[in-house]
């Protein structure tokens, strides 16, 4: 069987209490989701460097940083200080990735590509040989808490049927509106790797809510469709 991931994102958490929020959650998931958005790239501002820097003192959980910026390659030496295990930077910011892609493996980051629901996949095609993963958005990015875009997941079936014909093993992530309602969709397209912010967070026990979802990915729940 594939190996699935869950990547529950701290952008649908209690900012209050972040480090309760993590440590919740930790023992169920898979990645940690880190939405840096910088009020320019996206109409919205998050969180950054310090706050990923304290809480990587609380968890061992990896590190996927989602960078939502205009200068997405700007600050690697410092994410990677702060304790970052991979990045993801829109294609739409950062159209020639090469040279973020070395500085990315200078500083040992993980490195992954986003295109948002109106890119096409063609324009990440040419560097999917160099990445890590593939970052598929199923919302318009900046704010948590959207619908998903089913429409999406013609891109997700064409980066999977390259990445199978071209024999290279990078992960597809899928992230918006992710729920038990459109999970399977997201797998059965071929996603490997799903954030899920207010399903997790927003649930009244994200450790139950995180294991329903895993469930659903690994085929132990079936729901009528
Ligand atoms: C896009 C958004 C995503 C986040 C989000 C998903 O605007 O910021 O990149 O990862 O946290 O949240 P939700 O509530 O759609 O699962
Ligand atoms: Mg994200």
């Amino acid at each position: 069987m594939a190996s699935y991931r869950i990547a529950p994102s701290l952008l649908a958490a209690d900012f209050g209490h972040l480090v309760q929020e993590v440590r919740a959650i930790e023992a169920e998931a898979d990645l940690l989701h880190l939405d840096v958005m910088d009020g320019h790239f996206v109409p919205n501002i998050s969180f950054g460097l310090p706050v990923i820097a304290s809480l990587r003192r609380h968890t061992d959980l990896p590190f996927d940083c989602h960078l939502m910026t205009t200068n997405p390659d700007a600050y690697l030496p410092e994410l990677a200080a702060a304790g970052v295990d991979m990045v993801t930077m829109h294609i739409e910011a950062i159209p020639d990735p090469t040279g973020a892609m070395k500085a990315a493996a200078a500083n040992d980051l993980g490195f992954g590509l986003v295109i948002s629901p109106p890119t096409p996949f063609s324009a990440v095609a040419p560097f999917m040989e160099s990445v890590n993963m593939l970052l598929v958005m199923s919302v318009n990015p900046g704010f948590g808490g959207q619908s998903f875009m089913p429409e999406v997941l013609p891109k997700i079936e064409e980066a999977r049927n390259w990445i199978e014909s071209n024999d290279l093993d990078a992960d597809i992530e899928i992230d918006g509106g992710l729920s038990s309602d459109n999970i399977i969709s997201a797998k059965n397209a071929g996603a490997t790797v799903f954030v899920a912010g207010t399903s997790v967070f927003g649930a009244p026990d994200p450790v139950e809510a995180i294991r329903d979802l895993r469930r659903m990915i690994e085929g132990k729940i079936w729901i009528q469709e």
